[in-house]
């Protein structure tokens, strides 16, 4: 049977790889895209998919979309929610950054499709809230990010007998430097990644490790694990995407080369494996895997982040929007790099706390945040 798709963000990194993951699966059918501001590069997908209903991102790129293709076509946050309640599909594949999937996030879940999850923001600002509704309507969130994808495909009929997750982390450009070297680190510094190519924004979080406290609390929503048992390992090559340890004493590791095709295309086929797009295979022999202990001295911004994560409540909300507006501040050479750990740092301490935030207290904590940094 056809597996009915709807791809949130699909001019972006993770959204047009699923596109490439779909052109090669039989059977998979797209019914929505949406995009950002990357009109052409919607247009021909939209040319090559035809799909019923396009939602864009701004108000004055709908003429654009009208004038040249016969398809229903729909704006902003409203009309992302619009297409999460469309009734005709199987998957929604959520490859937006940002807050502006989450009330679609929410629409789908109770609108009973299965949710294929890569924005960071949906579990870190309300994992609860979503999860909680998830279980409740019997729907799968599936993950896309290759750490969780990793864990599910470790875990998946073993879960009661798992014990600890230990996600992996690249450490990204700056392991090796000390503080007193990452005081003068440049843009193009942190963006040059070792291991994998990725969206500014994402790149600089792997360069402060925020990356990793950010998959540390999707890891515990998703999988319903305390933080006292998921572990962060450093790990540079990238070759071992995270581990899962049971009760016996065992690992078990999921490993390839660094791809997002893998783990977007086991998110669309889950519970199955196809043989789908042809990914390079890792070459086992000569190899050194290295597993390191993390220095949170050395990389402050992911104990923050864990810190946060253990304190709940509006405290990762507050983390997530503070970073995300002081990496594009260091993205517009504004601040220096590690100007990035001390206004985070600040606004966590003078920001109010809430324990049980609504959906609309997340959004108005996000919004404040982001208000007052401009
Ligand atoms: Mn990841």
């Amino acid at each position: 049977m056809t597996k009915k798709i709807i791809i949130l963000g699909s001019t972006g990194s993770i959204g047009t790889q699923t596109l490439e993951v779909v052109d090669k699966l039989k059977d998979f059918e797209i019914v929505a895209l949406s995009g950002g501001k990357n009109i052409e590069l919607l247009k021909q997908q939209i040319k090559k998919y035809n799909p019923k209903i396009v939602c864009v991102q701004q108000e004055n790129d709908i003429k654009k979309i009208k004038d040249e293709f016969k398809v229903e076509t729909l704006c902003g946050e409203e009309g992302l929610v619009e297409l999460a309640k469309y009734s005709n599909y199987d998957i929604l594949v959520v490859a937006t950054s940002g807050v502006v999937a989450l009330r679609a996030v929410i629409c789908a879940i109770n609108n009973k499709k299965t949710v294929a999850l890569a924005n960071k923001e949906t579990l870190v600002m309300a994992g609860d809230i979503v999860m909680n509704l998830a279980h409740k309507q019997g729907v799968d969130i599936i993950p896309i990010d290759s750490e969780h994808s990793a864990i599910l495909q470790c875990m998946d009929k073993n879960k009661e007998f798992a014990k600890r997750i230990w996600i992996t982390a690249s450490g990204g450009p700056f392991l090796n430097n000390s503080r007193d070297e990452m005081k003068n680190f440049s843009v193009q510094d942190a963006l040059n990644h070792p291991k994998w190519a990725m969206g500014k924004k994402i790149t600089v979080d792997c360069a402060t490790l925020v990356n990793k406290g950010l998959e540390v609390i999707e890891a515990h929503h998703l999988f319903n694990f305390s933080y006292d048992n998921i572990k962060v390992v450093i790990h540079p090559q990238s070759i071992v995407h995270s581990f899962v340890e049971f009760v016996d004493g065992s690992f078990l590791a999921q490993m390839g080369l660094p791809s997002m095709h893998i783990p977007i295309q086991y998110a669309l086929t889950y519970p199955k494996r196809l043989e789908g797009i042809k990914t390079d295979s890792f070459n086992i022999y000569n190899n050194k895997l290295e597993f390191l202990e993390p220095d949170y001295k050395k990389f402050p911004l992911l104990k923050l982040a864990l810190d946060c994560a253990r304190i709940g409540g509006s405290a990762p909300v507050v983390f997530n929007a503070i970073n995300e507006v002081v990496v594009n501040k260091f993205l517009d050479n504004r601040i220096k790099f590690l100007d990035i750990e001390k206004i985070i740092s600040e606004t966590i301490e003078k920001t109010d706390f809430i324990k049980n935030p609504s959906l609309d207290e997340i959004f108005e904590i996000d919004k404040m945040i982001r208000k007052d940094f401009v």
